[in-house]
């Protein structure tokens, strides 16, 4: 599948409204990162193109999918914003046999973050992060640190989202927490 079917499959399902447009500014954030980072573009793209493509999904059928597709059980207990990732890793397999694993990594793992994070799965989570037209605190530190040092730009990220979270009081799933833990202690081990 190249890069034009694959949005038409994703206009298709999603509209064109917020969230198509929101899954274009991701692939051309991603793609500059592919380009300096030296990923491939093709799976970028892919992945980038069908990140959120659950996202407008209603939360039981979500649920279901996590559920049926064996997909981590633990996520049930977590909030709903956390199941569309895996339920597009699972779908597009399904539906179009995409079997690349990185690429399908890369979507079932944009919004937790997990340890041990490829490049490819780190330049989406961080392209879905910092497009254009994302306006988080901090959010400028974050697109400066993406030019320069993707694990450096990932740190500011989860971070950014587990302060997030604790000032909500919400639960934060444990990969999170594994995802900045493990690049911390690459950085060299601090306690
Ligand atoms: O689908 P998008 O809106 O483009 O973005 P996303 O898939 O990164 O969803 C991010 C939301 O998920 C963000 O508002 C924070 C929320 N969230 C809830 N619980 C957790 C969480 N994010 C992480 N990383 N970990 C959590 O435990
Ligand atoms: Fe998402
Ligand atoms: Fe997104």
């Amino acid at each position: 599948m190249n890069r034009e079917q694959a949005l038409d499959i994703l206009q298709k399902a999603l509209g064109d409204g917020p969230r198509y447009k929101h899954s274009v500014r991701v692939l051309e954030t991603a793609v500059g990162l592919a380009e300096k980072y030296e990923e491939d573009v093709k799976k970028v793209e892919l992945a980038a193109i069908f990140h959120d493509y659950a996202k407008l999904m209603p939360v039981d059928q979500l649920k279901n999918w996590i559920l049926s597709a064996k997909e981590d059980s633990r996520l049930i207990d977590y909030h709903p914003e956390l199941w569309h990732g895996p339920v597009a890793a699972y779908l597009v397999q399904k539906e179009f046999g995409m079997d690349d694993p990185d690429v399908l990594n890369a979507i079932r793992y944009h919004t937790t973050g997990r340890a041990k994070m490829s490049r490819l799965e780190k330049i989406i989570f961080l392209a879905d992060y910092i497009e254009p037209e994302r306006n988080f605190p901090g959010i400028q530190e974050t697109r400066d640190l993406a030019k320069k040092n993707l694990d450096e730009a990932m740190v500011k990220a989860l971070s950014n989202t587990i302060v997030f979270l604790l000032s909500k009081k919400s639960a934060i799933y444990p990969d999170t927490f594994e995802a900045y833990n493990d690049l911390i202690r690459k950085g060299g081990i601090r306690f």
